[in-house]
């Protein structure tokens, strides 16, 4: 049975076509910088923003409807989900979806019969999959919206509810390997503290280790091969989160012995959130080869929350793609943690909200493609730091110099000119020469 009756497969037109149930820009096998788009650009469709989040917001209920002609909380809706899901990636061609455990599901108060109806339901999914060549991007355990997680879940004070922590943890990793997913990620949503009054830090965040090293040793024994993720988010829903960008979570990894195992899966809008660009989250992760994966949404600047919109802005799709590509590529992929508008409330929506954030990052990649075969921007920094190629540069750079050698240099020379021009004005306007120019 058909759900989006009256939508086409959507093709690559070209920027000059009016269809608005065609690419514009994301054209799956052109190649560029040796590759297929579809290659560079592995999207996922995330689960819970596209079957199951209707427009509910803090002041108003749903404006969509996500029933697909069924009684929402049944398994029937659950299986009517995946037939929506399964025909939506199809006629957009996304080769990847990404989920929660409780997404797939109705949550039972039994946590027997919710893992009776995640086999289940995995059932139903792996015959799609099979029959499409759709595949899992990464799987997670929804930690965050059940109320016993209201003080966490690795990071939780009661050791009762640390034990239904791992058990989904365990079940969504078994139901990741079973459908075959390249990674898995912790978002810790609730891992985190809305006051220090009542809070031990030290012992919340050492138990949040305990259960990931559980995780990683569980998964390697049951054949998980892919990476952990941790998904960096400075605060919301808590104040405070100890996952707060990529530089804290990649030091809190290496602290806990669990750098091996585990990756960034860096979200552009929490790296907002943080107070940094998208582009620094994913530098920063890569040069710690910790560049895994990517949330591919956006955020609003002048809102202080994850509004997961569809990436629409250019230049920053643009700077990611740069990262990525330098960066070689990523491990995992490009998973639209994005939800339409409220008031975008119908079934073409979700298709218009695909085609803007597939078209943002073919142009992403297109124009990163054009920066770096400019080569200026690489150029500039070769020059910019070219003093550490003389003599005196080379002997810093080996290690072996002391502060006193270096202090007799400076004493020496009395004065020093000011270092060359960072040029950041040039440097811009020769983005928006390969960009706009003919
Ligand atoms: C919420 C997070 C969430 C994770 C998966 O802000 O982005 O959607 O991606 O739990
Ligand atoms: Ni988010
Ligand atoms: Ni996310």
């Amino acid at each position: 049975m058909s759900i989006f009756t009256n939508i086409p497969k959507i093709n690559y037109e070209g920027p000059e076509s009016k269809n608005p149930f065609a690419f514009k820009f994301y054209d799956a096998d052109k190649i560029v910088l040796g590759k297929p788009m579809k290659e560079h650009l592995p999207f996922a469709m995330a689960w819970w923003h596209n079957l199951c989040a209707a427009g509910t917001d803090m002041f108003g209920r749903d404006t969509a409807d996500k029933a697909f002609g069924t009684e929402k909380g049944t398994m029937e809706h659950a299986k009517a989900k995946v037939d929506a899901g399964f025909e939506f990636m199809q006629k957009l061609g996304i080769e990847y979806f990404c989920f929660h455990d409780v997404d797939i599901v109705p949550e039972s108060d039994d946590l027997k019969e919710t893992n009776r109806r995640l086999d289940e339901i995995t059932d139903y999914m792996l015959v799609k999959m099979k029959e499409t060549g759709i595949k899992c991007l990464w799987g997670t355990a929804n930690m965050f919206s059940n109320p016993r997680f209201l003080a966490g879940a690795g990071s939780t004070n009661s050791a009762e509810v640390y034990c239904f922590a791992a058990a989904q943890v365990k079940k969504a990793l078994e139901l990741t390997v079973k459908l075959g997913g390249k990674g898995y990620v912790f978002w810790g949503g609730r891992e985190g503290y809305e006051t220090l009054l009542n809070t031990d830090v030290k012992f919340e965040q050492e138990n949040i280790a305990r259960l990931m090293k559980m995780a990683v040793s569980y998964g390697r024994s049951i054949g998980f091969t892919g990476d952990f993720y941790i998904e960096p988010k400075p605060k919301e829903p808590m104040k405070h989160q100890y996952d707060f960008d990529a530089a804290t979570a990649i030091g809190f990894l290496r602290q806990y012995g669990l750098d091996k195992d585990f990756k960034m899966n860096i979200e552009a809008n929490h790296a907002t959130l943080a107070g940094h660009t998208f582009q620094h989250e994913l530098r920063i992760s890569a040069i710690n080869g910790m560049l895994g994966s990517i949330d591919a949404n956006q955020g609003d600047w002048l809102l202080g929350w994850d509004t997961d919109e569809f990436p629409s802005d250019v230049y920053t799709a643009t700077m990611c793609m740069y990262e990525v590509v330098k960066a070689g590529g990523l491990t995992g992929g490009f998973n639209f943690d994005a939800k339409n508008r409220r008031p975008s409330y119908t079934y073409e929506d979700m298709f218009h909200a695909f085609i803007l954030g597939m078209d943002t990052y073919a142009l992403g990649l297109i124009n990163a493609a054009k920066l770096i075969d400019d080569g200026r921007i690489d150029a500039f920094i070769q020059e910019k730091y070219k003093s550490f190629q003389s003599d005196l540069g080379k002997k810093i750079l080996s290690g072996n110099a002391t502060l006193e050698e270096l202090a007799a240099v400076a004493e020496k020379m009395g004065s020093v000119e000011n270092p060359c021009s960072g040029r950041q004005e040039y440097l811009e306007n020769i983005v928006n020469t390969v960009l706009f120019g003919r």
